[in-house]
């Protein structure tokens, strides 16, 4: 007969392939066992160790959807279920992972010649390079197409000037994949390398949320590239907006990832305290945010396969992807936040997680397009009507 197993109410396992099942577990070991033992510390010193992308790398974690290269060639559900485990444990890993993979090497990948191809791809999957990814700009955020970031033509290539700014990665990469109008207002993206001149990525200090992850500006002061530099294969904000596809389908999933660790955590945790005489996991009021939580992740986890499903068959559309990257984060943060509430005093402090996870989870509702971005973008679906500007 039917089973019911309370931390898969709805057999997401039984949807799964023998090498999802199989990437899946190798993510959560690792998470489990070696990115686990060191959050703590990373959080509370705001330290990135970048020695992460070298273990991601050797695990095959990295750019895990491309064929070849170095990568292993698995599907989206596969990614989706990586960013889960990954940030199972926090949302400043997951970031430096999805990154790497989403915003630099696809681009790359997708967009870029057979030679930077070559010349990029292997040392970003074995995480022996980190990259960075620069959209966002002091007076651009959700608006990236109004960046002023821009690429002049000169002899031999470009020379670009401008600032990119709240860019993950940045003070420890080895790639930058930027976007930069050209002369004639297009937006094209570029690959620089660490070291060029006029080239800088000052740390930016004074966060506190996703404080393992390190942020940074991308500065460019009349940077020169030549041709081979710039990403051939798209034009417009098309190019971004596609590796901002992956990105956000990976946070869909991650989110959720974060949102179990809180759940599991403060069902534990009301299961094993005591007040007035019996578990706090014995009184109504817990056990109806404990369902709660059950089926907003379940219900979330459930779209998030579909719409991975769909990707594996190139038939998501961007607004899907809007739907559970604005639905998994809002969710998340909404679980965390009540989470850290059936903890008490205890809610707050860093041994729990769950405040760490809470207060990660206000930047993964922002970056990638904010809650409210998403909206306009399902409601300009759905109405026909344009309502950013
Ligand atoms: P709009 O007119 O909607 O579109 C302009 C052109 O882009 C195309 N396009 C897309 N193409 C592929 N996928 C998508 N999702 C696309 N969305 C739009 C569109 O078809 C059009 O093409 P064409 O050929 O007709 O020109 O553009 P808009 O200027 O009205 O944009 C509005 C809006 C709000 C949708 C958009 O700008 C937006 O999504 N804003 C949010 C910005 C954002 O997400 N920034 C993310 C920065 S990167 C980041 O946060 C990384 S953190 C990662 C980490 O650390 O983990
Ligand atoms: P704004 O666009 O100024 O928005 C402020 C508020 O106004 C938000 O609530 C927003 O929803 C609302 N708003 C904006 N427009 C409208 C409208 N038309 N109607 C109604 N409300 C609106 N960017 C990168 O390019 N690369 C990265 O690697 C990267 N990493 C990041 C890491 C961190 C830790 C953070 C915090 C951000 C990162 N970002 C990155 C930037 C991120 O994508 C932006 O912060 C995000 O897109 C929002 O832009 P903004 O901060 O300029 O906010």
């Amino acid at each position: 007969s039917a089973s019911f197993q309370w931390s898969d109410p709805l057999r997401l396992e039984d949807s799964l392939t023998e090498e999802e099942i199989l990437v899946r577990d190798t993510a959560h070991s690792y998470a489990q066992e070696r990115l686990a033992p060191r959050v703590m510390q990373a959080f509370r010193e705001e330290e990135t160790d970048v020695n992460i992308f070298r273990e991601l790398g050797e695990l095959g974690l990295l750019g895990p959807t491309i064929e070849g290269y170095g990568c292993a060639g698995v599907g989206y559900v596969a990614y989706g279920l990586i960013a889960r485990e990954v940030e199972r444990v926090d949302s400043g890993f997951r970031s430096m992972m999805s990154v790497q993979s989403s915003l630099v090497m696809h681009p790359i990948h997708a967009y870029g010649t057979e030679a930077q191809r070559e010349r990029y791809l292997p040392k970003l999957a074995t995480g022996e390079w980190i990259g960075c990814f620069g959209l966002t700009e002091p007076d651009a955020g959700s608006d990236p197409g109004s960046m002023r970031t821009c690429a002049r033509s000169v002899a031999g290539g470009y020379r670009i000037n401008g600032t990119k700014t709240w860019i993950s990665n940045a003070p420890i990469a080895d790639v930058f994949v930027i976007w930069a109008k050209t002369d004639d207002g297009v937006i094209r993206g570029f690959i620089l390398d660490k070291g060029m001149s006029g080239l800088s990525a000052p740390k930016i200090e004074g966060k506190l949320s996703l404080r393992a992850s390190v942020t940074g500006q991308i500065v460019m002061d009349e940077v020169f590239v030549t041709e081979e530099q710039l990403l051939p294969n798209v034009q417009g904000l098309k190019g971004p907006f596609g590796c901002l596809n992956n990105a956000r389908f990976g946070i869909g999933w991650g989110a959720l990832g974060a949102a179990e660790d809180c759940w599991y955590r403060a069902r534990q945790y009301t299961l094993d305290r005591h007040q007035f005489g019996r578990p706090l996991a014995a009184t109504q009021l817990v056990q109806l945010r404990l369902a709660d939580m059950q089926t907003e992740i379940a219900l979330g986890l459930a779209a998030c396969l579909q719409v991975g499903r769909l990707k594996e068959q190139n038939k998501a559309a961007p607004e899907m992807i809007s739907l559970i990257k604005r639905n998994s984060c809002g969710k998340a943060l909404d679980i965390a936040r009540r989470a850290r509430d059936m903890l008490g005093g205890n809610g707050i402090h860093e041994e729990y997680g769950i405040i760490r996870h809470m207060i990660n989870l206000e930047t993964v509702n922002t970056y990638e397009g904010t809650h409210d971005v998403h909206a306009l973008i399902l409601g300009r679906a759905q109405t026909g009507l344009q309502a950013f500007s």
